[in-house]
């Protein structure tokens, strides 16, 4: 099953046998699906970036530690947290920090391509990973949330339209996501989020994806049918992301 990761053991990255050792390892994660669905919850999935490909520095010198603590005590549902270091100023350690703080879903927010980063991600403490179906084959995607699942993780398919929707859905996925900002220009329009949500099967549940900003958006989204909410560049922008949470 570890087929792909062999590259590990040539390169400075850590064993997946060490990996394997992490005490989050063999532990059951929380469920993103479940708290996203329960009504009684904001199905707000907070995220934590320090800088993005298309604003460059939002955030530079933010603490995860007390953004973390704080979205979620502001009602977020879940926490998102970049592990990507080169676009988004991210690394595992922050997703590690907000783990050791918060009992909530949290997905590592990352460009998966491989069952190493997989492994990885359960060994920080993820519960949750992301799949670009931009960015990967629809028969690799599947592969790779099979390999998630096997691991007792969930899976969020990201796609952009109803190309990618229609080739790449598949039974081991939890979470569909609907991103409104294109990947290629970076244009962002809540539009896809409302052409698309009514052809994202009942099983899944669907999450709105980027430049949310106004809680009038929110409430017209999850009439629409959605009961999840990804943001993060409009609390991350404040001086103090968890309190712009809060408003
Ligand atoms: C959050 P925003 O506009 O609220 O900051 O968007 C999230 O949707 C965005 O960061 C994102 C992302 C991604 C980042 C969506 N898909 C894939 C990295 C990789």
């Amino acid at each position: 099953a570890f087929k792909k990761t062999e590259v590990a053991e040539k390169s400075s990255l850590v064993p997946v046998k060490l990996l394997e050792k992490s005490i989050y390892f063999d532990s059951d994660i929380v469920s993103m699906k479940d708290y996203i669905s329960d009504p009684e919850k904001t199905g707000i999935i907070a995220e934590f970036k320090r800088k993005s490909p298309s604003k460059g520095d939002i955030n530079p010198s933010a603490s995860v530690e007390a953004t973390s603590i704080g979205y979620m005590q502001a009602g977020a549902s879940a926490l998102s947290i970049l592990t990507d270091q080169e676009f988004f100023g991210g690394k595992n350690d922050d997703l590690i920090s907000a783990r050791k703080f918060n009992f909530c879903p949290i997905l590592r927010k990352d460009f998966i391509i491989d069952e190493y980063q997989i492994i990885e991600a359960k060994s920080i403490g993820a519960d949750c990973i992301l799949l670009i179906a931009a960015a990967l084959e629809p028969a690799r995607l599947k592969e790779l949330a099979k390999f998630a699942k096997s691991l007792g993780m969930e899976v969020l398919m990201e796609v952009h339209d109803e190309e990618e929707l229609a080739s790449s859905v598949n039974e081991f996925l939890d979470l569909v996501g609907i991103n409104n900002r294109s990947l290629k220009t970076f244009d962002v329009s809540l539009q896809t989020s409302y052409d698309l949500v009514g052809k994202i099967p009942n099983e899944f549940v669907k999450i709105s994806e980027s430049g949310i900003s106004r809680p009038d958006t929110l409430v017209s989204l999850k009439q629409t049918g959605f009961e999840g909410f990804l943001i993060g560049e409009n609390f991350m922008k404040s001086s103090r992301p968890h309190q712009a949470a809060y408003n």
